[in-house]
């Protein structure tokens, strides 16, 4: 079937405006096989669903207040380079017809493919509108727009044993076990000092088990974290496994004394093998110093890689069965679209984002304030 493809490079621009009411208006040119639009939004003080459309900023207070999502600013600006892509939407939108929806959707399906969405599931979510179409309960841009976010949040929530809407850890063993996995430099450290500031907060006596042994630096790194969060840290002697570290009698002690444990893992390729088993000895270890499987193996994906962070996912999962994800530097150029399409198909459950490198910078997923940064209802910035 002949595709066309829509791409911001050869098919338009942006560009700033002020109007009457001097708000900035931010408008986009396209063209396409049914001619050159102009797609129009901008930013005033009525509602969006009216037809002067809410601010930028109410709109986002107006989330922040419905998901208390914590800094849902960053949040936004973390999806940026997946909504870079999805402002194709909106120009398909403003052609929406109910006559030539085929056509429509063949396009949407290869703008949610550009946007890292993969393209299983990107025909999943295009599926979707097509029945909400077909049965009638799609019929104008605004019912299309719509669907489209349900479909997101659906497959954001629906999927796998350990799905569901509330991103908390199950915590269950005492002390409880999680164990964090990732690729080199994704940010697992770093989110390892931040759930220790969070459950230490709430009152938990967190122990963090330096399991990267490798890097000189990385010991020292999480030994900060632990200051900062006020954490306990396992100790160990250079050189040693890191299966080994977690396994030893420095990490069995606290099992009468601490709440959570938390073990660090080395970066590794999910391609290289050897390092893959090894990830499996350490989980192993973990249940033999404290009791059985941790209670939650969370791998850390870097929110900056694209679809690429599907493979690492599924080696991830084959290795070591994950029971959840983190989304980490969603405050950098993220692109936010890949992890629907790992929790589609791989049916785990989004955990935690990352927003930036301070203890506080974690937050919990919400399915819908994420479908709502991807499909914001107009482009426009508020004058200042
Ligand atoms: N902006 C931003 N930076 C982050 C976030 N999480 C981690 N980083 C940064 O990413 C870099 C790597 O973080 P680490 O926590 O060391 O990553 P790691 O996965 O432990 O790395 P290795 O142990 O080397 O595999 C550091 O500079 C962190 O400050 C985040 O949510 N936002
Ligand atoms: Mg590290």
């Amino acid at each position: 079937m002949q595709r066309t493809h829509l791409s911001r490079p050869q098919c338009g621009g942006s560009a700033l405006s002020r109007n009457r009411n001097h708000t900035v208006v931010a408008s986009f040119q396209t063209c396409s096989r049914r001619g050159a639009i102009k797609v129009r939004a901008s930013g005033g003080n009525s509602d969006a669903g009216g037809g002067g459309g809410a601010g930028l900023l109410q709109r986002l207070g107006r989330v922040i207040k419905e998901k208390a999502a914590g800094d849902f600013d960053r949040f936004f600006k973390g999806t940026s380079k997946t909504r870079e892509r999805l402002g194709l939407v909106d120009e398909l939108l403003a052609l929406w017809s109910l006559e030539d929806y085929e056509e429509s959707l063949e396009e949407l399906e290869e703008v949610l493919i550009s946007a890292d969405f993969g393209p299983r599931t990107a025909l999943k979510i295009v599926d979707r509108i097509r029945d909400g179409v077909k049965s009638g309960t799609v019929k104008s841009a605004d019912d299309t727009r719509a669907a489209l976010k349900s479909a997101i949040v659906e497959l954001l929530t629906s999927r796998g044993a350990a799905g569901g809407r509330t991103s908390e850890l199950r915590l269950q063993g005492r002390p409880a076990a999680v164990l964090i996995v990732g690729v080199n430099g994704a940010g697992k450290t770093t989110t390892v000092g931040k759930l220790a500031y969070k459950y230490g907060k709430e009152g938990a006596k967190v122990f963090l088990i330096p399991g990267d042994t490798f890097r000189a630096a990385a010991a020292e790194q999480l030994a900060e974290w632990g200051r900062r969060a006020g954490a306990t840290l396992g100790t160990f002697r250079e050189g040693a496994r890191p299966q080994a570290v977690i396994a030893s009698r420095a990490c069995k002690d606290p099992a009468d004394v601490y709440d959570l444990v938390l073990v660090d893992t080395a970066g590794r390729l999910h391609t290289a093998y050897k390092l893959m088993e090894e990830l499996q000895l350490c989980k192993s270890a973990v249940g033999t110093a404290l009791t059985g499987q941790p209670d939650e193996t969370l791998l850390v994906l870097d929110g900056t890689t694209g679809l690429n962070m599907l493979n690492q996912a599924r080696e991830f999962n084959d290795a070591v069965k994950l029971t959840g994800l983190i989304l980490t530097k969603l405050d950098g150029t993220a692109r936010g679209g890949a992890v629907v399409s790992v929790v589609d198909q791989l049916g785990l459950p989004v955990k935690f984002i990352g927003v930036g490198e301070t203890a506080e910078d974690l937050q919990p997923f919400d399915a819908e304030a994420f479908a709502e940064a991807l499909f914001p209802r107009e482009v426009a910035v508020a004058a200042k």
